[in-house]
């Protein structure tokens, strides 16, 4: 019920928080490029150059105690003193506790996101309970007649920004989902049980078809998706071994999660160098669902002229997972 009163909530407390001014919104619009049979949506939002930086983080040991030491405020810790708070809940099984936050800095209406109220790292990997109130979520707006998709940026090298853990979801008007995920639909598979790639994109894509119905207990729910995203995951790890030119320490990767399709994406860097302009385009978990984001003509130019595909693949990794089915777990 808690995930309905969420969806609920979403238009009055973005209006409130925009009107108050803790919520600043970035109008932008989209350009449609199609590669490598994807339909990429490349958003372009000049608003965003006054955007406050913030540095990406790291995840090691001697960051995470420096950073702390500086005693930088945590904007996903409680109390929870904005219009951007719009509720809170427990993860009764495993005594886990999340808030639900609206972005501060949203390009899209609605965009909001599910922080464990305790400090957990955001380079640690999902949990079951992290799955299950997240395909809740995505089921209550389907219910209540909208499109969701949530996604998670593990790792330093992922385009996080925020280094507390924090899911997010963004909606989308096709129920259809983001332009990955009309691929990942109209992908014949050998199995509905086993992950799967899909062979068009040039990067490392990891992917589980999720069969679940509407009407599946908590406990089928919490068990089908803590599966799939451990399969991925390994997957992911054999990926991350496996690439020559890996930065050493945690892998990073990109999640994405639709009612249908959980999706695994490792990464090698954050950012790619444009070859047009010399830019340092940051890549998040929506650039490989197909949602690009750019700040200028010249950026929105130069990822056209070079291709999404190929700029997803110089930051992400080379496509093994036919390798890894076909001559079974990869070798270190
Ligand atoms: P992260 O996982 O750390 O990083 P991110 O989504 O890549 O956002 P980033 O902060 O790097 O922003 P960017 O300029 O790339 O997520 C942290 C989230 O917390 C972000 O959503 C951030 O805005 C939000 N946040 C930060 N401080 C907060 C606070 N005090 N209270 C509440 N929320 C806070 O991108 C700017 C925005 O555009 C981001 O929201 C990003 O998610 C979004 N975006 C990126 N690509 C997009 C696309 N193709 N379409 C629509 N939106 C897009």
């Amino acid at each position: 019920m808690v995930h309905s009163q969420i969806i609920s909530a979403l238009p009055s407390s973005f209006e409130k928080a925009r009107t108050a001014g803790d919520l600043l919104f970035f109008p932008s619009e989209v350009h449609e490029h199609e590669d490598c049979g994807v339909k990429f949506e490349i958003r372009l939002c000049p608003a965003l150059l006054h955007k406050p930086n913030i540095p990406t983080p790291h995840f090691d040991a001697a960051s995470i105690e420096a950073a702390a030491a500086t005693k930088k405020p945590d904007p996903f810790a409680p109390p929870y003193n904005s219009t951007l708070y719009v509720s809170e809940f427990k993860d009764e099984d495993e005594g886990i506790e999340y808030a639900i936050l609206l972005n501060k800095y949203s390009v899209v209406p609605n965009h909001f996101l599910m922080v464990t109220k305790d400090y957990q790292s955001q380079a640690s990997p999902l949990v079951p309970s992290d799955l299950k109130h997240a395909y809740s979520i995505l089921l209550a707006a389907r219910k209540a007649g909208q499109h969701f998709f949530a996604f998670y940026n593990c790792g330093d090298q992922s385009g996080a920004s925020q280094s507390h853990k924090h899911l997010q979801f963004i909606p989308v008007e096709e129920e259809d989902g983001p332009p990955l995920e009309r691929v990942a639909r109209a992908a014949h598979i050998e199995s509905e049980y086993k992950p799967f790639a899909l062979p068009s994109l040039p990067f490392a894509n990891h992917v589980r078809r999720l069969s679940i119905s509407p009407s599946a207990s908590a406990d089928e729910l919490e068990h089908k998706l803590a599966s799939a995203f451990m399969e991925l995951l390994d997957l992911c790890i054999s990926t991350v071994r496996l690439a020559e030119d890996h930065p050493a320490g945690m892998p990073s990767y990109n999640v994405v999660l639709t009612l249908q399709h959980l999706y695994v994406l490792p990464r090698r860097w954050e950012t790619h160098v444009l070859s047009a302009t010399g830019d340092k385009l940051s890549i998040n978990a929506l650039g490989f669902a197909g949602m690009l984001l750019v700040k200028s003509h010249e950026e929105l130019e130069a990822v056209r002229l070079e291709g999404p595909a190929a700029i997803l693949r110089a930051v992400g990794c080379q496509s093994v997972h036919e390798l890894q089915v076909n001559d079974g777990p990869a070798v270190d």
